[in-house]
């Protein structure tokens, strides 16, 4: 992914009209738009192709399945135009092998969940991100995703990966983060829904956000 804006639009609403408004007044904002399971089970997988004429689409399936199951779900995704995927990685490194592979064929990126950014995101996670993003750079993932609601954790994360994986992080706005410290603390991209999709003027609010980050 090209680093512009640094901000990756979280299109999570749920029908197409809308989504497609959104992705229009924010494009010349974003680097990407992250589309997940409420924009695609309301409108189907038909939207990530219409989306990839606004911007490059990352696709937040969190994959989390058996390698083979993994592999059909990536080549869906990438047939339909994604530029990237998220998969998580407790299901263990044949399971992301499996991802990877599928992205080296299509020329794609890779994104692994290592801590998520909601208060629960501790309890099962906390004990094993480090784990995750050490097999993130392993399995030859493009980036780990980090959250933005724990500024000293993506710090703590980007010293095991080191400069070559990015991070891209959840957790501005809506949930309490802060665009600026968490690209201080080392996130490449922060990922941001609802203050921008739920504001009367989106494109102000991703101006800001920008400008928050010096882009
Ligand atoms: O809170 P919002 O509205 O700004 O949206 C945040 C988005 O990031 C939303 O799509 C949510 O599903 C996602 N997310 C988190 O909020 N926390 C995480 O730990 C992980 C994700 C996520 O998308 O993972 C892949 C990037």
């Amino acid at each position: 992914m090209e680093k512009k804006n640094r901000l990756i639009l979280a299109l999570d609403v749920t029908d197409r009209e809308h989504a497609l408004r959104i992705a229009n007044e924010v494009s010349d904002y974003v680097d990407s738009i992250k589309v997940g399971y409420p924009l695609v089970l309301g409108e189907g997988l038909g939207i990530v192709k219409e989306l990839v004429e606004i911007a490059p689409v990352i696709a937040d399936f969190k994959v989390a399945d058996i390698p083979n199951t993994d592999r059909l779900i990536c080549e869906h995704v990438f047939n339909a135009g994604a530029a990237g995927i998220i998969t998580h990685g407790f299901t263990g490194r044949d399971s992301l092998d499996s991802c990877v592979k599928v992205a080296n064929d299509f020329g794609t990126d890779v994104y692994v969940v290592t801590e998520m950014s909601h208060p629960g995101g501790v309890e099962f996670f906390r004990p094993v991100a480090e784990d995750i993003a050490k097999m993130a750079v392993e399995a030859g993932a493009s980036g780990v995703v980090a959250p933005a609601t724990r500024p000293e954790r993506v710090k703590d994360i980007r010293k095991i990966i080191g400069e070559e994986l990015s991070i891209i992080s959840p957790g501005v706005g809506a949930q309490g983060g802060s665009a600026a410290d968490v690209i201080r603390a080392g996130a490449d991209w922060v990922i941001v829904g609802r203050s921008i999709y739920n504001s009367d003027s989106p494109a102000e609010v991703a101006k800001k956000i920008c400008d928050e980050m010096n882009c």
